[in-house]
């Protein structure tokens, strides 16, 4: 199958389906194209936004559709169908904290965006890394479904990352179970061979 990635040249959303690639071991096309590029690019594409994945002569686009669909064509779904609905739930999960992170991170005005950056501390920030912590406090193993690896830790474990990008390197340091979940999924040889040799941004 020839997969072709196609994103801005950085990491931002595009980087869990790279991390989901490099975890199986699959080869792909990373098409990183220039914003000034961008223009030309967009009206190819399904929805207007990127990133895609074009598999063959076909495209899917959406993020989490693609890092779902590359789960269960790479095997990183989970063992039977009730692991891959967990998948999804723990994905959506994540995804409404980040809707609530984007709120504070795009706002443009200073005041306001001081005021957001708060309530998202205080608020929403603990109240999901602490139930992502009591999940993986009762799953025996080291990652949030089972014993295996899954596109959603791969997903999840990249936001995390990114929250200590932005929120600071110890903002897992009071949920000690995901940050040792972040930390596993990092140490996957494949993974961490990636994200040692990968882009700085
Ligand atoms: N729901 C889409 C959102 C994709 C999205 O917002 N992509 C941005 C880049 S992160 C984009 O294409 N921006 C350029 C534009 O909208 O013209 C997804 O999850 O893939």
């Amino acid at each position: 199958m020839a997969y072709k990635l196609t994103y801005f040249n950085m990491r931002g959303r595009a980087e869990c389906i790279r991390m989901i690639f490099a975890a199986a071991g699959t080869k792909y096309e990373d098409n990183r194209i220039a914003s000034e590029d961008w223009p030309a690019v967009k009206a190819s594409t399904p929805w207007g936004q990127i990133p895609i994945l074009e598999v063959g002569d076909k495209t899917l686009a959406q993020t989490i559709t693609i890092c779902r669909y590359l789960g269960h064509q790479l095997k990183l779904s989970g063992k039977d169908s009730w692991e891959a609905a967990k998948c999804d739930e723990y994905v959506d999960a994540v995804n409404d904290l980040f809707n609530e992170w984007v709120k504070y991170f795009f706002e443009k005005d200073p005041d306001k965006k001081i005021k957001a950056h708060a309530d998202f501390k205080s608020v929403p920030l603990p109240k999901y890394l602490s139930k992502f912590n009591d999940i993986q406090s009762k799953v025996d193993g080291p990652y949030l479904i089972g014993k295996d690896l899954t596109w959603a830790d791969i997903f999840i474990a990249d936001k995390l990352n990114r929250l200590q990008e932005t929120e600071g390197p110890d903002v897992l340091d009071p949920y000690p179970n995901l940050k040792a979940f972040k930390e596993a999924v990092h140490a996957v040889p494949n993974i961490k061979a990636y994200v040692s040799q990968r882009p700085p941004k």
